[in-house]
């Protein structure tokens, strides 16, 4: 997919040096995007292993999305992918599923003036009780987005949203795929996804997957022909090395983004990665040499 290879060589040759949370630093770019036309072919990137238990794990959490399970207990039995992020019983605060099937409705008291939500026995909210006979509301935005191309497929409003503020500000790790558009043209079914942040070696090869296989399955189930798959990624980077190495980046990123421009056909990310690996100090700042890229 050329689309992909482009977009690393984008971020490799014109991204900035970048620390973050996790300590390995990263290149990093804004605002990558491309689209790619799903009527041509499947998006499984050759670049890196997507087949075998790869593919088996995204099918089976893409169908956990869909299940709107909040808990691992049934995933877990197909892949180990999410099973870092659960607790002790298996809930996950950052199920995608939960958002997309279940996201929670405020109670009207908790409306602002002149809101309105919709009301309990509303074909999209249930009323669900928990053990300790708690009750909260929640809207399916996939009943919703299915219903909507059923009905009104002309809708520029077939948004699903995965982001919760409150859920995000205490999440291990909130969404990041966290909206999809769903848009019909010309009798085609369209997909468009915002990922805030996206890890252009590992994450995203399985991002882009997981994200045309549920254009092919929301196409095929309401009989639309599927169109084309959109992506943005609004921080997309390469992970690149470990600790405070700033002022060294800062000096040395150029030119290795020069020996980049110069190569001869597109970028990997594994040339990359030599490169710095032979380029990089073994030791900065008395920190042990260059040897973890994730
Ligand atoms: N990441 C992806 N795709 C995913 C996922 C995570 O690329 O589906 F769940 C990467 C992006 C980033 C890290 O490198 O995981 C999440 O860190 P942060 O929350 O700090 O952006």
């Amino acid at each position: 997919m050329q689309q992909y290879l482009d977009l690393v060589d984008d971020a490799l040759s014109t991204g900035t040096y970048k620390p973050n949370r996790t300590g390995v630093d990263t290149i990093a770019t804004f605002s990558a995007g491309y689209t790619v036309d799903l009527a041509e072919g499947f998006p499984l990137l050759t670049t890196k292993r997507m087949d075998g238990y790869r593919w088996n794990s995204l099918i089976h959490e893409v169908i956990w999305y869909l299940s709107g399970e909040e808990h691992i207990e049934n995933l877990r039995e197909e892949t180990k992918i999410w099973d870092a992020w659960a607790d002790e019983e298996g809930r996950l605060d950052t199920a995608y599923g939960r958002f997309w099937r279940r996201y929670p409705v405020p109670d009207d008291a908790d409306a602002l003036p002149g809101e309105t939500w919709p009301e309990d026995g509303h074909r999209w909210v249930t009323v669900e009780e928990d053990a300790d006979g708690t009750t909260r509301r929640t809207f399916d935005q996939i009943a919703y987005v299915l219903d909507t191309l059923e009905e009104n497929p002309n809708s520029r409003r077939m948004v699903v949203n995965a982001w919760h503020p409150a859920n995000a500000t205490v999440s291990t790790l909130p969404p990041c795929h966290y909206t999809f558009v769903v848009n019909v043209q010309g009798g085609k079914l369209n997909l468009h996804l915002t990922q805030r942040s996206g890890d252009i070696a590992l994450g995203v090869p399985f991002n882009v997957a997981a994200y045309a296989l549920l254009a092919n399955a929301i196409a095929q189930r309401t009989g639309f022909e599927v169109g084309e798959f959109g992506h943005t990624i609004v921080d997309a980077h390469a992970y690149c090395g470990r600790g405070d190495r700033g002022a060294w980046y800062d000096e040395n990123l150029p030119a290795l983004q020069d020996r980049l421009a110069d190569a001869e056909g597109k970028a990997d990310y594994r040339d990359v990665r030599a490169w710095l690996e032979d380029a990089a100090p073994a030791e900065v700042d008395g920190e042990e040499g260059y040897d973890h890229v994730p």
